[in-house]
């Protein structure tokens, strides 16, 4: 057995009886995307059904069972649709087609009846910032000037007299993954604009017959059934007037330019209008850079009509002091209270949160905010205690509901993401060592969070009869499904009595959000209240053994502790001495 697998306990059987019952006994805007817990599938990883080593939809129709009896309620799938895969299917030439390597269409049908035959529902990613350059549309855009198309991507001449008589880029604006946000297209004799790779040019928003194709193809998923979008970095489709030069210094030049540029919130409005007005569906917008008040207008009261965003705040907090994705700076805990309580606070009444520590464009959470060594299942559990007694939806990533970690890169050519590989290059180039190059690598970059899903213990982890498009992590020999769940006190386990938990306590979802001892370096402690009931939650984010000491503050006659990841006895939480990682969730009368 492994250490900490014998004594946590979730007891989801507290007063509060099942989420039907209580509907009518409080005050609260009751919704269903609030109360739902979503699982984030990223179906290239996730099972492989036909041994070609990349998953597909037939493999997450195979683990419909295993998502039914974990408890989940959304599943957001990341993007399936037919795309050449320059940045894993972020970059699509068809949004109403099938990837072939994932399936087809038939497949996609039968995976969204199953889903909703489990009462699951589905959303989609929605990537409609920028298309592939092998979409039909890019591909006439490039042939002429004339083309009818041609207004449907930001086309500029280039500046002054660059090599060839290309010029230099129109503008200092830099890709999300490295070097200049413009490609020069030879033909044309033209740049184009693309925030992320050259494959994946930006569309033009200010064309009312772009908005038009994609509201368009978004009702056709929606008529199909479908419960909602994830909508791919939503805040940056509307560039500043003239394109203007941004700031060198910032960790991404040109941010300023298109983060919520001038018309975001118009077309996020518009959008909503257009399509989403009236469906009983579930959106969630990602956000780079978004601020508290920017996420207010796209989703509060008299907002643009969102649900939901994901705002970066609490993901970028270890970012070394240029702001730039490839450094590495220091974590603070007191930082991260800070960021999170801001959001918790900020969005009560004005919007409201989503919940996440990582997803398929991050390092493992586990690895990040926890520790993947010793006190792996402590720290898991501790995490996932946060996760789900914030306010706000929560997000579990595909495998850590049995503390998937970081993958071990020992060689430059595991490195599949574009991103990264974009990062090796340019430190190759700047003449940095192999070992330097892959320290930061091993911190940071999202292949970590792409590993296989781990099933067992089997030499691909299951996952897979063929060979697997990216490296298994070796430790799925420990770290595997089969095994999680064969172990009553595994982190498997404690994720599905959480989510039973969240789902039979209205004041886990719906209660006030209250932080205690904001400068405690090791502690997060907050209170949810909602009318008489009231859930305190402490969580040790340190190795260390810190003593919790409840402010003064907080009266209560009785304390039931109702989540732990250690065993307890009867003492209350007025202060005791925690363990590493120790989370713990009582109930106060
Ligand atoms: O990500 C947007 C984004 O800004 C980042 O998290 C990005 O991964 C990072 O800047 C890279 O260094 C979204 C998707 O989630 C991501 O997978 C896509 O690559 C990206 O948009 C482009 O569609």
């Amino acid at each position: 057995m492994e250490r900490g697998e014998s004594q946590s306990s979730v007891d989801p059987s507290g007063d509060a009886g099942e989420v039907a019952d209580w509907a009518d006994a409080f005050d609260v805007n009751r919704e269903w995307w609030r109360e739902a817990v979503v699982y984030q599938i990223y179906p290239r990883s996730f099972f492989d059904s036909d041994g070609d080593g990349i998953g597909d939809l037939r493999g997450v129709e195979a683990k419909l069972d295993y998502l039914d009896a974990l408890g989940v309620d959304v599943v957001w799938l990341n993007p399936v649709y037919d795309s050449p895969n320059a940045d894993n299917g972020y970059d699509i030439r068809d949004y109403r087609a099938i990837m072939a390597e994932f399936g087809t269409m038939d497949d996609f049908d039968r995976l969204l009846d199953g889903l909703h035959d489990r009462d699951i529902r589905l959303i989609m990613d929605l990537v409609v910032n920028h298309t592939s350059d092998e979409h039909e549309w890019f591909r006439q855009a490039r042939e002429s000037e004339d083309s009818e198309y041609r207004d449907f991507y930001i086309w500029r001449e280039g500046r002054g007299d660059g090599p060839g008589g290309k010029g230099k880029p129109p503008n200092n604006w830099e890709s999300a993954f490295g070097g200049s946000a413009w490609s020069y297209d030879e033909r044309t004799e033209a740049y184009y604009l693309h925030l992320f790779d050259e494959k994946q040019p930006d569309l033009n928003w200010r064309n009312p017959e772009v908005r038009e194709r994609i509201y368009d193809m978004m009702r056709w998923w929606l008529d199909k059934g479908i419960d909602g979008f994830r909508m791919d970095v939503i805040d940056l489709i509307s560039k500043a007037d003239g394109l203007p030069d941004g700031d060198p210094d910032s960790g991404w030049t040109g941010a300023e330019h298109f983060m919520t540029g001038p018309r975001a919130h118009e077309y996020v409005a518009e959008m909503y209008e257009e399509v989403l007005e009236g469906r009983d569906v579930m959106t969630v917008g990602e956000m780079p850079g978004a601020s508290i008040e920017q996420a207010q207008q796209y989703l509060g009261p008299d907002g643009d009509g969102l649900n939901m965003v994901f705002h970066f705040e609490h993901v970028t907090l270890d970012y070394g002091e240029s702001g730039d994705r490839w450094t590495v700076g220091e974590f603070s805990l007191p930082e991260f209270k800070r960021v999170l309580s801001k959001w918790q606070n900020g969005l009560h009444g004005e919007g409201w949160n989503s919940v996440y520590l990582g997803n398929h464009d991050w390092p493992r959470m586990l690895s990040r905010f926890g520790d993947d060594g010793l006190y792996r299942i402590e720290s898991a559990k501790m995490l996932a205690t946060m996760l789900f007694t914030l306010r706000g939806t929560p997000y579990v990533y595909q495998g850590d509901e049995i503390g998937m970690t970081n993958f071990p890169f020992e060689r430059e050519s595991q490195v599949q993401d574009v991103s990264a590989r974009n990062f090796v290059q340019r430190k190759r180039e700047e003449g940095w060592e192999t070992d330097e190059i892959l320290e930061i690598v091993s911190y940071r970059s999202r292949d970590n969070a792409r590993t296989p899903m781990q099933w067992d213990d089997s030499e691909n982890a299951g996952f897979t009869e063929g060979e697997p498009w990216i490296p298994v992590n070796p430790n799925h020999d420990a770290v595997n499904v089969a095994d999680a769940r064969a172990r009553d006190d595994s982190i498997w386990h404690y994720y599905r009595e959480l989510i039973e938990f969240r789902q039979a306590t209205p004041a886990a979802i719906y209660g006030d959000y209250e932080l205690l001892l904001p400068d405690d370096p090791d502690v997060y402690a907050y209170l949810r209240t909602l009318d008489d009931d009231r859930l305190l939650t402490v969580l040790n984010f340190d190795e260390g053994t810190p003593t919790f000491s409840l402010p003064g503050s907080v009266d209560y006659d009785d304390a039931e502790c109702v989540v732990h990841n250690y065993a307890i006895d009867a003492e209350g939480p007025q202060s005791f001495e925690m363990r590493p990682y120790e989370a713990r969730v009582y109930e106060l009368d």
